[in-house]
């Protein structure tokens, strides 16, 4: 494993690179993204990244801005600030002379941004992996609600207050005007979404949807599982890495 930190128009993110056991050469790449108040250690996101090392695959873990230990802080980001990030960390996985094909996943919130750069970056991907995609969030933002805090969305306040956290009202201004499905319609490539039919933080109908709206979609629910797949994760490895044979 090589820790480091990639440069994003001056933020600091900080990063893991693990290749699979054994193998120096050239070889594919899949960026993998936490999600919103997450970071890289999460036991879904290290299953992800060792399921995909077992597959040959190397995994580029990285922390978004105002999470983990990249610089930010949380109240500040917003779902530009990811975009930004992520197109840095694209531009920065194609200067490594390993990599042959790109790949990226994102859980949640960093399924979102999956599905953001996917459509804005549709011949950098090999193929995309949206985790439990919340990709509901600007359409709630809209309607004036996130994470079951309401506002008037014509009206958005100077922060969000959560139980132990805030978060900037900008979070909400840039979210209102993100549309998800104009960056679906862009991607043509092969979607893998994995999604739990018991979760309590994104609807899994937002699951099925996804899964409609992409030309080449494939769904694999993980039957009773949440938000995290605290109860099957390794149902989760299991397609992870069945994607890749
Ligand atoms: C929301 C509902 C769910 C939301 C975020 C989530 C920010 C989950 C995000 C994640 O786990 O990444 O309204 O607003």
């Amino acid at each position: 494993m090589e820790e480091f930190y990639i440069d994003s128009d001056g933020t600091r993110l900080h990063a893991k690179l693990d290749r699979p056991e054994g193998v120096t050469g050239k070889g594919p790449l899949c960026i993998l993204v936490h999600g919103f108040t997450g970071h890289m250690e999460e036991d879904h996101i290290v299953a992800a990244q060792k399921a995909m090392n077992e597959a040959g695959i190397s995994v580029l873990r990285v922390e978004m801005y105002g999470h983990g230990q990249s610089d930010g802080e949380f109240k500040n980001h917003t779902l530009y600030k990811w975009v930004t990030n992520a197109l840095s960390v694209v531009a920065y996985a194609k200067t490594l002379d390993f990599v042959t094909d790109l790949y990226m996943c994102g859980h949640s919130q960093g399924g979102l941004l999956t599905m953001l750069i996917g459509g804005m970056c549709p011949d950098d991907f090999k193929a995309i992996i949206p985790l439990s995609p919340a990709w509901m969030i600007p359409e709630t933002a809209r309607d004036g609600s996130i994470l079951g805090v309401n506002f008037d969305p014509q009206h958005i306040p100077e922060k969000l207050c959560f139980d132990d956290r805030e978060l900037s009202g900008d979070y909400v201004r840039v979210a209102q005007t993100i549309h998800v499905e104009d960056e679906i319609a862009r991607y043509n490539g092969p979607v893998l979404i994995i999604h739990g039919d018991d979760d309590e933080a994104v609807p899994y109908s937002y699951g099925v949807k996804a899964s409609q709206m992409y030309k080449n979609a494939k769904l694999v629910t993980i039957h009773g599982d949440d938000h995290c797949y605290t109860r099957h994760l390794d149902e989760v490895s299991k397609a992870i890495k069945e994607f890749w044979n």
